[in-house]
């Protein structure tokens, strides 16, 4: 056998390995010279035929020659692992430099911007807030209200009922005022009886100024002695704060409510800015019927007082100069944005 090649077999064999791009490549190559076939292992079988005097030199120089191309492989592998190692790292690469995306900081809708600022001024002239189920029972929605029975407001068609019934039997709906909650407070007070409740209220109706889902908030102060004077007075003044501005008036004009007697509309008037001048409604109000008086508990001889009720959206409107009552329900975020810069 001639084995005067050595050294160019492991030229060779160096060229090959380096020359494979990856472990596919570098088993070929390894098995070209070490597999079952391989140029050094047809030299080892062929060991046998060597004269006896060659045949420990030969295979000594065999053996290291095989060694050799096994640290070659060795090193060529860990080589193209780190090759590959490194693409990945450049690939999946993290600029931790860059800027954070940050997470969103949301804000308040305007409603309820609307409603926390009315129930800050009315605390501020010491009123009480209160909250209640909007699953109203018929009685606290329209009976205890003074709303007969064929009043238009209980029909079908103005009024979402929900199944099931109260404990009594009574029947069950979306409420359609915030009334109710009044009238559960009331209950569970003495006078001096001075309170809001703000919140959602329900009715079947839909169009650019109506919402079947609306927010309203109702007043009510009842004692001894309480008058229309007073109702003029907290309800400017709330308007006064509402608006930032002194420069506007109040007037009632005379109406109609089953809760009330009398009843009044009232209306408002800036003397300055882009709606000066014309008379804007902005709440239904009077004095407190006496037999729901009664239906809080309280002697209408002795207690006497006011209510009032306004639509927040629209209160939000004139304060925000909003055009169309459904962008507050739309959630567009251009819209939304605005209301907290
Ligand atoms: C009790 C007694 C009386 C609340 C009142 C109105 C007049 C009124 C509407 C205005 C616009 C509702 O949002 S709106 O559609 N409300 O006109 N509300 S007096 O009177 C009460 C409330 C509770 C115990």
């Amino acid at each position: 056998m001639e084995l005067s090649d050595p050294t160019q077999l492991l030229a060779d064999a160096r060229t090959a390995l380096d020359a494979a791009v990856d472990t596919a490549a570098l088993a070929d190559a390894k098995a070209r010279f070490l597999g079952r076939d391989g140029l050094v292992t047809e030299r080892l079988k062929l060991l046998g035929k060597v004269p006896a005097e060659q045949r420990s030199a030969v295979g000594k120089t065999l053996n290291a020659l095989k060694q050799s191309i096994e640290a070659l492989v060795a090193s060529r592998e860990a080589a193209l692992r780190q090759q590959q190692l490194d693409a990945r790292l450049a690939q999946e690469a993290i600029d931790v430099t860059l800027p954070g995306r940050g997470s969103g900081k949301g804000g308040l809708h305007p409603v309820t911007l609307t409603i926390e600022r009315i129930e800050t001024i009315f605390r501020s002239i010491g009123f009480d807030v209160a909250d209640g189920p909007e699953i109203e029972e018929d009685f606290f929605n329209f009976t205890a209200l003074n709303t007969p029975a064929d009043h238009p407001a209980r029909s079908m068609h103005d009024t979402f009922y929900v199944e099931g019934q109260d404990a009594e039997g009574r029947g069950l709906l979306l409420r359609t005022h915030t009334s109710p909650m009044q009238i559960r407070y009331a209950r569970q007070q003495t006078p001096p009886i001075k309170v809001i409740a703000p919140g959602k209220t329900y009715r079947v109706d839909s169009d650019a100024t109506h919402s079947p889902m609306f927010h309203q908030f109702e007043g009510m102060w009842i004692d001894e002695g309480i008058s229309f004077a007073d109702l003029k007075s907290v309800y400017t003044e709330f308007l006064r704060r509402f608006f930032e501005t002194d420069q506007l008036d109040v007037r009632f004009r005379p109406s109609y409510f089953p809760f009330t007697e009398p009843s009044a509309e009232i209306d408002m008037r800036f003397a300055e800015g882009p709606l000066a001048g014309r008379w804007l409604e902005v709440s239904g109000s009077g004095q407190v019927h006496p037999q729901v008086v009664r239906n809080l508990g309280l002697d209408p001889e002795r207690y006497i007082g006011f209510a009032f009720g306004s639509g927040i959206e629209r209160l939000a409107m004139l304060r925000y100069d909003v055009g169309d009552l459904r962008l507050f329900y739309e959630n567009d975020l251009r819209f939304l944005q605005q209301f907290n810069p």
